[in-house]
């Protein structure tokens, strides 16, 4: 069956990282609506990329509070050596960069083994050929539409045509129920454009639900309408 004629649903993941340190609370509280379908837990180690962010306490007082699932990005160098340290179970999905460890396989089957769902996380200058091996082994593929380290950032150039080659690659070799999420500048402008090239769940951030243009409420109403296939 082809993804063209029955499109995933589109999703959004909010990202906690972009909520207001003081008020995180307050902000996901707001945000608790059937087209978010996860919280996006940004992870950095200052070495993988050149910031630190969200705590593991942190992360289990998300997991303790809320039932959305998990959505953990971890921008760190050999994953696999701190996937023990997150509180992560069936209905959550890990990622990992493929730039980030030898030994790719490896940590995608630990994630597994716990019962979530494995996602493969690629920078934007990483070609799709990388991930050609490790199609069985995923349940997600993440495309960076930004260089990782930071909110706030434009959309690299090449990401719109990079998602459609990404869907034309799992669809030819029949991975047409894989998800493609992309992380960075998912703007109300840029979530159609993304959408249409093939992208289908979204990294809420600053460019969307927390944009100080308007309140995350509004925000919230505003990035939601422009999901074409949200199927809520
Ligand atoms: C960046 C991180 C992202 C950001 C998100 C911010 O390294 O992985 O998840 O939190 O992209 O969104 P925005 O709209 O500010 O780009
Ligand atoms: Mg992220």
């Amino acid at each position: 069956m082809s993804n063209k004629a029955e499109p995933l649903r589109s999703e959004l993941s909010v990202s906690v990282m972009c909520a207001d340190p003081l008020f995180v609370r307050t902000d996901l509280d707001m945000l608790i609506h059937p087209a978010v379908a996860w919280f996006h837990c940004d992870v950095m180690d200052g070495h993988f990329v050149p910031n630190l962010m969200l705590s593991t306490e942190m992360i289990s007082a998300l997991k303790a509070a809320y039932s959305v699932p998990l959505d953990i990005h971890l921008m760190v160098e050999k994953p696999e050596a701190m996937l023990s340290w997150f509180p992560f179970g069936p209905g959550d999905m890990v990622s990992i960069h493929y730039e980030s460890t030898p030994h790719v396989p490896r940590a995608l089957d630990m994630i597994r083994e716990r019962g979530a769902k494995p996602a493969l996380a690629l920078n934007p200058a990483t070609p799709l050929e990388c991930c050609r091996e490790l199609l069985a082994d995923i349940d997600a593929l993440l495309l960076m539409t930004i260089n990782p380290g930071y909110a706030g950032q434009r959309m690299v150039t090449n990401a719109l045509d990079k998602i459609a080659r990404a869907r034309a690659m799992l669809d030819e070799r029949g991975y047409n129920l894989i998800p493609i999420e992309v992380d960075g500048n998912c703007s109300l402008q840029n979530i159609p454009l993304m959408e249409e090239a093939g992208a289908n769940i979204f990294v809420a951030g600053t460019s969307s639900v927390f944009s100080a243009e308007h309140g995350i409420e509004r925000g919230l109403v505003e990035t939601v309408g422009r999901l074409r296939y949200k199927g809520v």
